[in-house]
């Protein structure tokens, strides 16, 4: 009895090898011998199973772990079949749902394929469900495409007249604008005229020897009593050769009579005859300051400078009615001087009729300006849906609804942004600039992959790129970005437009 034990553990369900598919027993036929599958031993029929490994190739101990890198064979009736390692078999852990790998009875297994198949039917259920629900928002999008494309067609044929009638009305508003403006042009040329002749006239009433320290004071911009080259080359008026673009130091010089500095005197005798007419109109500012300087100068009681009063010990302020009077005309004088420095505004002085060609101005340069944008706007347009013409949506064009949309993934670390036709990028959650992990370069793997390359260099390593792998789903979604080489990433997208029409789930099904 105890010689016909392994005998009674080799076999199983009427004769079949344990650990073996229905499919593969004929490997093994009934009869007093066996032959290792693999042909280099032929041992009695009682040696197969029976714990003890004799073949090399592991055939003849399918059903127990005693060669090494077998596979065991679960039936796991009701759902299923699988191959495990050998290995596990009465390890006393249940690896099959049939509980078959367990048979020495060490520890009990109880058979679960029932409950499996079950869940795995109701999964199998639901990813059908998405698949149907995906596959007719891919009907949507090939839809909206076939509308899009169409109204694309139907824009770019329309755009031809529609941008040379744009033309024609930015032609036509750029001519009333020049007219405007040549009117414009001429009035502000009068008003200079008038406002330089009354400059002329105040110079005159100077003697020639005040206006020319005037207008020497004037070109002295550092105050330090001599003219210097870039004093004269920053008056622009004073270049001998207007035509010629710069106002170069030997021009300068020319001007200077070939002297590096000039002073009050060699100005008044040489310079000055030679600018005065060029010169006299600028000298407005000049001939307020030397009369406020004059004021200032007869002025019985004269009031200390601001920055004066700044300086004094605010513990020994005088706070009299005079001292505070005195103060306040200080602040006065240092006022009317602040706006003689402020450009001189002969808007007060408009008539109605030059107001209105000004305004006249201002409005045919806006009637421009909008038809000039319009313009623009609708070449851009244009040249948008031309671009989008020379695009590969894939197949249906079912992609087009992605062009210029971009998808998001956070991370603890980064935001990752996927915007296919364009980049993929890394932003840090904590804020600071993004980087870019490529530029789009197409589809692979039969508009299963999209591809981004070129993006920023990795320290020490390559370009960056990434590549985003797409399956089924109801929605657009980015379910996982990862990095499995350093600077390769890899995105999870999930998009309706890879669904492919869902075959029917059989009630009671082989999973
Ligand atoms: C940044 C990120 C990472 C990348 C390293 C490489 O930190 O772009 O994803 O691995 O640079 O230095």
């Amino acid at each position: 009895m105890k010689l016909l034990l392994p005998f009674f553990t080799a076999v199983f369900a009427s004769d079949r090898i344990r650990g073996v598919s229905i499919t593969r027993q004929a490997l093994y036929p009934p009869g007093t011998h066996f032959t290792c599958l693999d042909g280099s031993k032929k041992i009695t029929r009682a040696q197969v199973n029976d714990d003890f490994c004799d073949c090399a190739d592991g055939s003849d101990e399918p059903g127990t772990s005693a060669c090494p890198n077998g596979r065991f064979h679960c039936p796991n009736a009701g759902f299923a079949p699988q191959n495990i390692l050998n290995s596990r078999v009465n390890d006393m852990i249940c690896d099959c749902c049939d509980g078959s790998d367990e048979w020495g009875g060490f520890v009990d297994c109880p058979n679960t394929c029932k409950e499996e198949y079950l869940a795995a039917h109701a999964e199998k259920i639901e990813a059908q469900k998405a698949q149907v629900q995906g596959f007719e928002k891919r009907q949507d999008l090939v839809d909206e495409a076939k509308l899009q494309k169409i109204s694309d067609e139907e824009e770019l044929a329309a755009a031809e007249p529609e941008i040379q009638e744009l033309q024609k009305i930015k032609d036509e508003a750029d001519k009333l604008k020049n007219e405007a403006e040549e009117l414009e042009t001429k009035v502000n040329e009068e008003l200079e005229a008038v406002k330089n002749k009354k400059i002329v006239d105040r110079a005159a009433t100077y003697s020639e020897e005040d206006i020319s320290e005037i207008a020497f004071n004037h070109l002295d911009a550092n105050k330090n009593g001599e003219i210097v080259v870039y004093e004269i080359t920053s008056q622009k008026y004073l270049d001998p050769k207007p035509e010629t673009s710069s106002f170069t130091t030997k021009e300068a010089k020319e001007v200077m009579k070939q002297k590096d500095k000039i002073y009050l005197e060699d100005f008044r005798a040489e310079i000055w005859p030679e600018i005065k007419e060029k010169i006299v109109a600028k000298l407005e500012r000049a001939m307020d300051e030397w009369d406020r300087k004059i004021d200032e100068a007869n002025k019985p009681d004269e009031p200390k400078k601001p920055e004066q009063v700044a300086e004094v010990d605010q513990e020994t302020v005088d706070y009299s009615e005079e001292s505070l009077d005195a103060m306040e005309d200080e602040l006065d004088e240092q006022e009317d001087y602040n706006d003689a420095l402020e450009p001189v505004n002969h808007n007060d002085e408009l008539s109605d009729e030059h107001q209105k060609i000004f305004d006249a101005a201002k409005a045919a340069r806006k009637v421009f300006d909008d038809a000039d944008r319009d313009l623009r706007d609708a070449e851009s347009k244009i040249s948008e849906i031309k671009d989008r013409s020379k695009r590969d949506f894939g197949p249906d064009d079912v992609f087009r609804s992605m062009n210029k949309v971009c998808f998001e993934f956070k991370t603890t670390e980064y935001i990752y942004t996927l915007c296919p036709y364009d980049k993929c990028e890394q932003k840090p959650v904590n804020g600071g600039s993004g980087t870019k992990l490529g530029s789009w370069e197409g589809f692979e793997n039969d508009f299963n992959e999209m591809h981004f390359t070129n993006g920023v260099k990795c320290w020490n390593g390559p370009n960056r790129s990434a590549v985003i792998k797409l399956s089924c789903g109801v929605d657009n979604v980015v379910l996982s970005v990862t990095e499995p080489n350093r600077c390769e990433y890899e995105y999870k997208f999930e998009t309706p437009a890879v669904c492919t029409k869902p075959e029917p789930v059989p009630d009671h099904d082989e999973l």
